[in-house]
């Protein structure tokens, strides 16, 4: 029999390419030596730095997953992941401004865009010269975003869009608004439309005091009567498998990122209880403390393991949402329980910014909730086992 390694159980890199390996050593040594000296003083001081989206598109960690002749890398699935899991190893709210970048804006432009618009926006999204959102959730319709108000009303040569849209994360700081608005000229189907900045009626304010990632900034969007052009309409899709398209590929990436996530407070407890003596042994010598470390590896092996089978699957063109739904719901969960034992296994100092596990455990509680919450996950599982739809 060959040896165990306790911080890689299954063996993940072996069954990584020697490409992913090298995207996920460079993301590793970007998210290090770059994001992690910065993240206590961003999150204490909810300060978002938009440099970060030109030190992550010099780095090829923008829309990896898009083809090159508009500015990614044409990455696997599994890359984008291994990416997600490095940058939220330092905080998800690194990861959200990474992943909406890719998944949420470059993703449908690329997917549902004309020619135009792709190379319009894409090479300068995937530089991070310009900074993307997505607007769907709105203050009355978040699990539920089909109860929309927001209307593209049609003009003599183009729309006009009114409505708002709350939570949506970069909106205060971005130049690209993808934004989901019912369309009286296609009967009222959602449709897709990008905005820019600086258009008139288009305000962007930010929402403070959030006690959960802090280091991403979050905002609402307002459009009063905001006027577009026809080229702003997002021609290759309509309903609400435009916005879903997109979720799959950014729900799929948070269950590595929040894997990241819940090994840093993994391997921080692991640290700690080595270090730390009371009772005159190390706390990480009580069988207590050995049961938590175990249940934290078990769980955040069989999460990479499981994220890795569906991102081979997307990579393939094999996927089924259910299977993201699966791996999301679970993966968000199991971090944010790991990430509350890590705090408690520090103790007091549990609380303590510098130790980074309570920041982890409270951005956890957001990744939990957006992009389809814990519960909303189980009802969409639900729903295909049984056949009976239990959302209203
Ligand atoms: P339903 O009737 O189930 O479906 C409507 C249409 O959509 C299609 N569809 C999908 N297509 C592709 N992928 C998927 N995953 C899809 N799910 C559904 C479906 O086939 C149908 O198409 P068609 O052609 O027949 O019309 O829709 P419903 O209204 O019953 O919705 C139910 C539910 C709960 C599943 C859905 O609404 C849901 O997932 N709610 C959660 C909302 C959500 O995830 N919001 C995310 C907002 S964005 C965000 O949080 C970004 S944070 C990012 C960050 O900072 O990192
Ligand atoms: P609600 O839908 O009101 O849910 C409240 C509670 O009710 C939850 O526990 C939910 O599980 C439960 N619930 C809802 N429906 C049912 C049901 N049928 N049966 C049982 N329980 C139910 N959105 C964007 O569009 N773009 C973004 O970039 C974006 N970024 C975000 C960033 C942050 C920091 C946060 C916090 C949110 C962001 N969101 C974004 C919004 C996010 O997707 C929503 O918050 C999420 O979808 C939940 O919607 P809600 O907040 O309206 O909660």
């Amino acid at each position: 029999l060959s040896s165990f390694q306790w911080d890689d159980p299954l063996r993940l890199s072996e069954q990584l390419s020697e490409d992913e390996r090298m995207i996920a050593d460079s993301a590793r040594a970007y998210a290090q030596e770059k994001l992690q000296p910065r993240v206590l003083e961003a999150f204490v001081e909810e300060k978002t730095d938009p440099d970060i989206f030109r030190e992550m598109g010099a780095m090829g960690l923008l829309g990896t997953t898009i083809p090159e002749e508009y500015g990614g890398i044409g990455a696997s699935y599994v890359s984008y992941g291994l990416v997600a899991r490095e940058v939220e190893r330092v905080d998800s709210g690194y990861r959200s401004m990474m992943s909406v970048q890719s998944s949420l804006v470059m993703y449908p432009i690329y997917a549902y865009g004309s020619e135009a618009q792709r190379k319009k926006y894409l090479p300068k999204l995937a530089s991070g010269e310009w900074i993307g959102c997505f607007g769907l959730t709105e203050p009355d319709a978040g699990s539920d975003p089909a109860g929309m108000k927001t209307r593209a009303e049609k003009t003599a040569n183009g729309y006009k869009i009114t409505g708002s849209k709350m939570w949506i994360s970069n909106s205060p700081i971005a130049d690209v608004f993808v934004i989901w608005a019912k369309s009286e000229e296609h009967g009222g189907k959602i449709r897709g439309f990008v905005l820019e900045k600086g258009m008139k009626g288009l305000s962007a304010p930010k929402i403070g005091n959030k006690l959960s990632l802090r280091a991403s900034i979050t905002g609402e969007i307002v459009m009063d009567n905001v006027e577009l052009g026809d080229d702003a309409l997002l021609p290759n899709v309509q309903g609400l498998k435009g916005p879903f398209g997109c979720l799959n590929r950014a729900r799929y990436g948070i269950s590595w990122g929040v894997m990241g996530a819940a090994e840093f407070c993994w391997h921080g407890a692991l640290q700690y209880g080595l270090d730390r003596k009371q009772f005159g042994k190390p706390l990480a010598q009580t069988q207590l403390f050995q049961k938590k470390l175990a249940d934290m590896q078990t769980e955040i092996t069989l999460g990479l393991q499981a994220s890795l089978q569906v991102g081979r699957l997307m990579d393939s063109a094999n996927a089924a949402p259910e299977m993201i739904s699966i791996v999301k719901r679970n993966n968000c969960g199991k971090a944010l329980d790991i990430a509350r034992m890590s705090r408690d296994m520090h103790g007091g100092n549990g609380i303590s910014a510098e130790f980074g596990v309570i920041r982890h455990m409270m951005n956890l509680e957001t990744v939990n909730t957006y992009e389809g919450t814990h519960d909303v996950h189980a009802l969409i599982l639900g729903r295909a086992q049984t056949g009976l739809q239990a959302f209203f």
